[in-house]
C-alpha cells in the first residue's frame, strides 16, 4: 500500500479523537487460502464526493475504495463484502460506487428505509448488493421501529437478500423473537459482541451459541477481536499473539458452526478508541481461531462464496 497523504475528510471535520486506519500494514505471515473473501469492511466517503449523512453519530476519516482495494491486494484477499457504514445513513452511493468499480470482486450490504422504491432495490441488486443491515447499537443509530424492519424484510426477500444484524450481547434476549422470526438468512456481526471477560462457557455466550444452534439460518462473523478484547495485546509492532482473550470465543463458534461463519478485517475500523490495528497482524489472528486448513477454507472461501457469489462457487 503506498504511503500517500494521511487520510482527511474533505469538507467535514473528523470526530474528536478519531483514529485513522493503520498506515503501511505488514504482510501477513499466514497465507490466506486462494480466493479468500474479506467479508466485513467499509468505505467512508470521500466526504467531498459522497457527503456523510446529516443524522450520523460520528464523522470518520475518508477511507476510499482505492485504499480498500489496495489493502485487499496487499493482504492477499480476492474479494470484499462492503458493509454500509452508519456515517452514510441510507445513502448507499459510496458503497455502490465501490461495488461498481470492483470488477465484480465486491458485494455490498445496504441500509434502506421503508420508503425505498422497487426500482432502487433493483438498482442496488444489479450493483452487487446482497443484503441489508439492521443496526441495534444505540451509540450508532436511532431506533427503527420493528414494523418498519419487517416491511423492509418483505421487500428484500424477492431479491434473495439476507440480513446482517449488529447488536450488543445484553440485547439478544429482547431481540431473539424478532430475529428468529425473520424468513431469511441472518448474519450476526462480531459474534453478537460478547463480554470476553466473562467465561466462554458461561450463560451469556451460551445464550448466543444456543441461538445459533436453534436457528440454522443464523450465521456469524467471527470478527473484531480488536473491538472485543480487554486483555490485548494489540495487533501492533509484530505482535503474533494479539487479543488472546477473544480466541476461545471465536474458536468455539468456528468449531461448532464451521459452515456458518465469516471473517473480515472491519477496515477502516470505525470508532476504535485505544489503538488502530495493523491489518496484516489481524490476518495472522485467523489461524488461532480456525487452526485447521479445512476450517480456514470454509471460513474464508466456501462460506462467503456460498452467500455472496453462489454463481461462482468452486464446488
Ligand atoms: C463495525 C463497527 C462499528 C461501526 C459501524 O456502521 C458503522 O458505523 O458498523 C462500531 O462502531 O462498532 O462493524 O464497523
Amino acid at each position: 500500500m503506498n504511503d500517500a497523504a494521511k487520510p482527511v475528510t474533505g469538507p467535514f471535520e473528523k470526530t474528536k479523537g478519531w483514529l485513522d486506519w493503520f498506515e503501511g500494514p505488514s504482510k501477513p505471515s499466514f497465507s490466506l487460502p486462494r480466493g479468500s473473501v474479506d467479508a466485513h469492511c467499509h468505505v467512508f466517503g470521500p466526504g467531498a464526493e459522497f457527503p456523510y449523512a446529516p443524522e450520523r453519530k460520528y464523522t470518520p476519516c475518508d477511507a476510499s475504495k482505492a485504499r480498500l482495494f489496495a489493502l485487499r491486494d496487499h493482504l492477499g484477499f480476492a474479494r470484499n463484502v462492503i458493509v454500509q457504514a452508519t456515517c452514510h445513513g441510507a445513502d448507499n452511493s459510496a458503497m455502490v460506487d465501490a461495488l461498481l468499480s470492483s470488477d465484480g470482486r465486491a458485494r455490498g450490504i445496504a441500509t434502506v428505509r421503508r420508503d425505498v422504491t422497487d426500482a432502487e432495490l433493483k438498482r442496488l441488486h444489479e450493483a452487487g448488493v446482497r443484503g441489508v443491515r439492521f443496526n441495534f447499537i444505540k451509540r450508532l443509530v436511532d431506533f427503527t421501529p420493528m414494523d418498519e424492519l419487517k416491511e423492509i424484510v418483505e421487500r428484500i426477500i424477492e431479491h434473495d437478500w439476507h440480513i446482517v444484524v449488529y447488536f450488543e450481547a445484553e440485547d439478544l434476549p429482547e431481540l431473539s423473537d424478532f430475529l428468529s422470526g425473520l424468513p431469511a438468512t441472518i448474519v450476526v456481526d462480531h459474534m453478537g459482541r460478547p463480554d470476553v471477560t466473562k467465561p466462554v462457557d458461561g450463560p451469556e455466550f451460551a445464550r448466543f451459541l444456543r441461538f445459533m444452534d436453534d436457528y440454522e439460518n443464523v450465521w456469524c462473523k467471527v470478527t473484531c477481536p480488536e473491538r472485543l478484547s480487554v486483555s490485548g495485546p494489540p495487533a501492533l509492532n509484530g505482535e503474533k499473539n494479539a487479543y488472546r482473550d477473544v480466541v476461545p470465543f471465536a474458536r468455539k463458534v468456528v468449531e461448532e458452526f464451521p459452515d456458518r461463519v465469516l471473517w473480515g478485517t472491519d477496515w477502516p475500523h470505525p470508532n476504535l478508541k485505544g489503538h488502530m490495528p495493523d491489518d496484516g497482524l489481524l490476518v495472522d489472528f485467523i489461524p488461532h481461531i480456525a487452526p485447521a486448513a479445512d476450517l480456514q477454507d470454509l471460513l474464508l472461501v466456501d462460506n462467503p462464496m456460498r452467500l455472496y457469489w453462489p454463481e461462482d462457487r468452486r464446488r
